[in-house]
């Protein structure tokens, strides 16, 4: 059984194994422990991570990239826009306010979501993993951003779903981090919590998380985030500065040329890299537009003041997350900064100054996601040995429920305060006599990134009517689950015999909390046995029926289950084609390479074996051969390659086995003389 954890980032993914002796980071073909989050389409096949990262210049219109950013996203939010401003190939709505990805594949055009590119690199990453451990990988933890939204959530869960994987937890990718920080530490003290800061900056976004630790339990505190703030925003910094300079210098418009405007952004971004480490650096690109080479220089000082704006703002998730904690700075024992996006020396600055202490690099910046979530995989895979550890998050949205456009009055004011530790279930009991709607949305719109909706799902309770037209209780139970997604679970009628009596009472009573902790035995409690209410129901069963209502849900947005699985069919497809395409390569490369060695055979071992006629006759069938791969034969189907090896194998086979039958004789002849 696979104990996988992933780390789907905007730009770099991340595999971590777990094996009995530890959590591994397995490598890709290129031997790097990092992919590419990249699915270019080429003329026949796709090249997917670091080989679909390689064809972003040549075929930038069918390369996508940045998916993290695209998926679960409206299309008219303006944020979405300003992304897609950026990104080269072509996008439209999707019928359900989504994103839809179009291009130009084996002669059609075609349409893709976003969850089904990221499927695309599931399946990638799943049969790296495979090649990798030598067994099938199907069970895996993912990383998410904390701000991701319930439709987000779905997406990537579809997104594993057809890229064949099992996720068996979306886990926030500050909690996996927290978890590879404690899970190994033993000297916490036991009677005061460890407040650790996590600052995570990836390409795309910023993430602060802020947990106590105790001896064998870590308790999420507070996530914040600022979701358009990342390394690519420091490119960018770059990209405006030297793309106004070139236009002053060279008088050339890159923003009118998108293969230009991808060569700059790349340059930008190994020039910021080099500034991380250099005090000034130059920029060179040969022929970036216009047959111009441009050549340009900045100096560390410089960048860093181009960007203090976005220096600033990193501020901003940093102080809620300690005002949403609930401590002050001086209970902060460590800061601890994660992320490739945070190795800009500015950054590590800004951090120190407004901490009061300079944050540390104990954990490995790009793995740390990956090797937590691998971990957490370990935690919920039953046959797998884990020392005992509780890991306590917490849901960074409110989450309140509406009924008839109205906000159902709850103790609270929402069903689940913001910071609600979860996996958890609530049961609320409410007076109803006919079919009824029940709306989950996200309470507070400010919690929420910018743009996005707060509607998370819809569901009908019913049908149900009551005979003597009046009220009865409907006892409905939400679950916040292990990925963050809330759902309305089940619903059920609790007629009591003297119900007349209760027909005063407020329409919306009891609310009961159960919190489950998440370690890998309260999981299966929270998704197979029910809670204790229900065990408080059963014990008054004698003066109660309880009947089962049905609750259609109606999620916002995202993919059906026919359309998972038509999306997995097509996976499959193309994963066949993709495959077709390798083996045509792999016969072509043999035919050549038969040539090769046959022309070099005649030279040395073949020499004596053939007649000078037969020589000629092969020499001119390599020749013919070696002519029509280079140009007729260029792009032709795998049958017609093993068609023309085993027509050349046919003139060189008996020369070959003459040869062979020499070679035997003289074998024995030598051991003869041997004994
Ligand atoms: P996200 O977490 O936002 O989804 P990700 O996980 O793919 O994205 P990371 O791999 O953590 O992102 O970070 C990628 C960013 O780090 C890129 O913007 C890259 O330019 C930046 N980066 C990498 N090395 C350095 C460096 N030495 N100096 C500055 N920035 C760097
Ligand atoms: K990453
Ligand atoms: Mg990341």
């Amino acid at each position: 059984m696979s104990v996988i954890g992933f780390d789907i980032g905007n730009e770099n993914c991340v595999i971590a194994a777990a094996r009995h002796r530890g959590i591994d980071v397995l490598l890709n073909d290129e031997s790097n422990r990092e992919t590419p989050a990249v699915v270019s389409f080429g003329e026949k096949q796709r090249f997917l991570g670091s080989a679909g990262a390689a064809s972003a210049t040549m075929n930038p219109r069918s390369t996508i990239s940045q998916v993290k950013r695209l998926i679960g996203s409206k299309y008219k939010n303006p944020w979405v826009q300003d992304d897609l401003k950026l990104l080269p190939f072509e996008t439209s709505e999707a019928p359900d306010g989504g994103v839809l990805i179009h291009l130009q594949y084996l002669n059609e055009r075609c349409t893709f979501t976003p969850a089904q590119i990221l499927g695309m690199l599931f399946a990638h990453l799943k049969q790296m993993a495979e090649k990798n451990l030598e067994i099938p990988v199907s069970d895996c933890v993912i990383g998410i951003p904390s701000y991701f939204t319930d439709v987000q959530r779905r997406a990537y869960l579809d997104a594993a779903h057809i890229g064949g994987l099992r996720p068996l937890r979306l886990m926030h990718d500050c909690t996996a981090t927290a978890l590879g920080y404690g899970i190994y530490k033993t000297d916490f003290a036991d009677s005061v919590p460890t407040n650790v800061v996590f600052v995570d900056i990836g390409h795309c976004d910023t993430q602060i998380t802020v947990v106590a630790f105790e001896q064998g339990h870590m308790k999420v505190l507070s996530h914040s985030f600022d979701n358009h703030l990342g390394g690519r925003d420091f490119d960018e910094v770059l990209f405006k500065y030297f793309a106004a300079k070139f236009r002053e210098q060279y008088n050339i418009d890159v923003y009118s040329n998108t293969r230009a405007c991808i060569r700059l952004r790349t340059s930008c971004e190994k020039l910021k890299k080099v500034l991380s480490a250099n005090a000034e650096a130059p920029l060179n690109i040969e022929c970036l537009m216009d047959e111009k080479d441009v050549k340009g220089f900045i100096k560390r000082e410089d960048f860093e003041n181009l960007c203090s704006d976005l220096l600033e703002r990193i501020s901003i998730p940093c102080h809620k997350a300690v005002t949403d904690a609930g401590i002050s700075v001086d209970k902060i024992y460590s800061v601890e900064l994660v992320g490739s996006g945070s190795r800009i020396p500015a950054i590590m600055r800004k951090l120190s100054s407004l901490f009061g202490r300079e944050p540390r690099r104990t954990l490995n910046a790009s793995e740390c996601v990956a090797r937590g979530c691998a971990l957490q995989c370990a935690m919920l895979c039953p046959t797998f040995r884990v020392r005992e550890y509780e890991v306590q998050d917490s849901f960074p949205f409110s989450i309140g429920l509406q009924s008839g456009g109205k906000n159902i009055t709850l103790p609270n004011g929402v069903l689940f305060l913001k910071g609600h530790p979860f996996p958890c279930v609530k049961v609320l009991t409410l007076h109803r006599s006919n079919t009824f709607h029940l709306e989950i949305i996200y309470a507070n719109e400010n919690d929420l990134p910018v743009g996005v909706s707060h509607k998370v799902s819809y569901s009908t309770i019913g049908p149900f009517q009551v005979s003597n037209a009046e009220k009865v209780k409907v006892k409905v139970r939400v679950h916040l689950n292990l990925h963050g997604i809330v759902t309305i679970e089940s619903a059920s009628l609790i007629e009591e015999e003297y119900s007349s009596n209760n027909a005063n009472l407020p329409s919306e009573q009891r609310v009961v909390d159960n919190h489950m902790t998440n370690g890998a035995a309260d999981y299966k409690f929270a998704e197979s046995s029910p809670s204790t209410t229900h065990a408080a129901d059963e014990t008054r069963k004698g003066k109660t029926r309880r009947q089962n209502v049905t609750v259609s849900e109606n999620v916002y947005g995202g993919t059906t289950r026919d359309g998972v699985r038509e999306a997995q069919e097509k996976e499959r497809m193309l994963a066949e084609q993709d495959i077709k395409m390798e083996r045509t390569k792999e016969k072509k490369n043999t035919l050549e390479a038969f040539v090769y060695d046959t022309r070099n055979k005649l030279l040395s071992s073949y020499r004596s074996f053939a007649t000078e006629e037969e020589k000629e006759r092969i020499s001119r069938n390599l020749q013919e051969t070696e002519d029509w791969l280079y140009e007729d034969g260029d792009d032709e189907s795998e049958l017609v390659y093993t068609g023309r090896l085993e027509d050349l194998r046919k003139v060189v086979d008996p020369i070959e086995s003459r040869y062979k039958d020499e070679d035997a004789r003289a074998q024995a002849t030598r051991n003869l003389l041997n004994c």
